[in-house]
């Protein structure tokens, strides 16, 4: 079982280096809150900066919760979308995950299986565009469909599973029904054999991973395991799943990717990484969370093409407790006042906000360089990411009392 772990980690992350992102964006702007500024160091083209936003004018919202442990196989197609970041930003076409045209949505639906139970997923392309709306870079090793279209295939990251289900890069699949070379089935089969933890998936096309992540293409899957997970953790309200991606915008709310390469004469359009200006948390540009003076639990993924998240809190009465990573629950929580999240890495931490009273405003700040580590330091607004509005509880309402996991050992750092 390790064996194939590994190689199911090994096979998505030579997905990644096979379809490396590309990115640019404006250089050394001065800090500025109110600027929309990505100051990292060129790679390819600089990249016009997005449509300046208010940050913090939106909810921080979930995407919609499917269970699949009932043994029911769930559809779940790949549709042209178009969705708002931000009430200042003009609407952004996507591809994305949904049960629907109508539903779909990026991040997609949040998939909770349960660990025993294999659930069972079809994916469906419903792309018909004759070509993608980002720029392939048809010089470098792609699916390259005779047919054209928009090829898909979707891998489930950090999951165990069996190879057919495990979309690979050449396992990809066109609307109209052209099928790459290791091309098996598009009805997945997940055993959900591993311990409890947060995954995501997300496209895993050859040579243009890139392009259908930045498009859309992602969204978590829970393992849950009753009985075997800490109690009186923070449930329901209180519990976040939170997809991160930076992305930049045009404009007209189109999705800024470089058209030119860091060696157009060789590849036109191919860039080693890339670095949007805008941060988003659930497909909301710089949400804000409103919360009452008790523990949170974080489940948060990177999705973002490079970017790497060092985050803190602005105020130092509160703290992360950080209780699971990739692969599941720590041997025990860890008290710390800066988490690192890396591009596909996922982290699992509480806060608690008892410590403060309410009507205090604080921030989850950025401060990882781009690129990471050695890269420029992050500026403007790439150096927050969400703001908390700490409220009075409701009259007459309990909060559940902040209760560090009975299985895990407090240890501070
Ligand atoms: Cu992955």
């Amino acid at each position: 079982m390790e064996r194939r772990a590994l190689l199911v980690l090994v096979v998505c992350w030579l997905g990644l280096l096979l379809s490396p992102g590309a990115g640019a964006a404006d250089d050394h702007l001065p800090h500025d809150n109110n600027q929309t500024s990505g100051g990292v160091q060129s790679f390819c083209q600089a990249l016009d900066p997005s449509p300046q936003v208010q940050p913090f004018v939106e909810e921080l919202t979930q995407p919609p919760v499917i269970d699949i442990s009932t043994g029911q196989q769930l559809t779940l197609g790949v549709y042209k979308i178009k969705q708002k970041f931000h009430p200042d930003l003009p609407e952004t076409t996507l591809y994305a995950y949904g049960t629907s045209e109508a539903t779909a949505s990026s991040p997609g639906p949040t998939l909770v299986a349960t660990r025993g139970n294999e659930s069972y997923v079809r994916w469906e392309n419903h792309l018909n565009d004759t070509q993608h709306f980002l720029t392939v870079d048809h010089t470098i090793h792609w699916a390259n469909p005779k047919t054209g279209g928009v090829p898909i295939v979707t891998h489930l990251h950090g999951g165990e599973v069996l190879s057919e289900s495990d979309g690979y890069p050449d396992a990809w699949y066109t609307s109209s029904g052209e099928l790459g070379p290791s091309f098996t089935t598009q009805n997945y089969t997940y055993a959900n054999s591993q311990p409890a933890a947060l995954l995501w998936y997300h496209d895993h096309t050859v040579g243009i991973t890139r392009l259908n992540m930045l498009a859309g293409m992602n969204g978590m899957y829970v393992v849950k395991s009753p009985g075997e997970e800490p109690a009186n953790l923070p449930s329901g309200e209180f519990e976040r799943l939170i997809v991160v991606q930076d992305k930049q915008f045009h404009a007209d709310g189109a999705v800024n990717f470089p058209t030119v390469g860091v060696s157009p004469g060789v590849h036109p359009s191919w860039c080693p990484e890339y670095y949007g200006d805008t941060i988003i948390l659930n497909g909301k540009a710089w949400p804000f969370m409103t919360v009452y003076p008790t523990a949170y639990r974080f489940r948060m993924v990177n999705a973002a093409n490079a970017r790497y998240f060092v985050m803190t809190l602005s105020d130092p009465r509160l703290r992360f407790y950080q209780i699971g990573t990739d692969g599941g629950y720590l041997h025990m929580p860890l008290n710390l006042t800066m988490l690192t999240m890396g591009p596909a890495e996922r982290l699992d931490f509480l806060v608690d906000f008892s410590t403060v009273q309410p009507g205090t405003v604080a921030y989850l700040n950025n401060s990882g360089n781009a690129p990471y580590p050695d890269g420029d330091p992050a500026v403007g607004l790439t150096t927050v990411m969400l703001k908390f509005n700490v409220v009075a509880a409701p009259e007459n309402s309990t909060l559940p009392p902040f209760d560090l996991p009975a299985t895990q050992v407090l240890s501070p750092m």
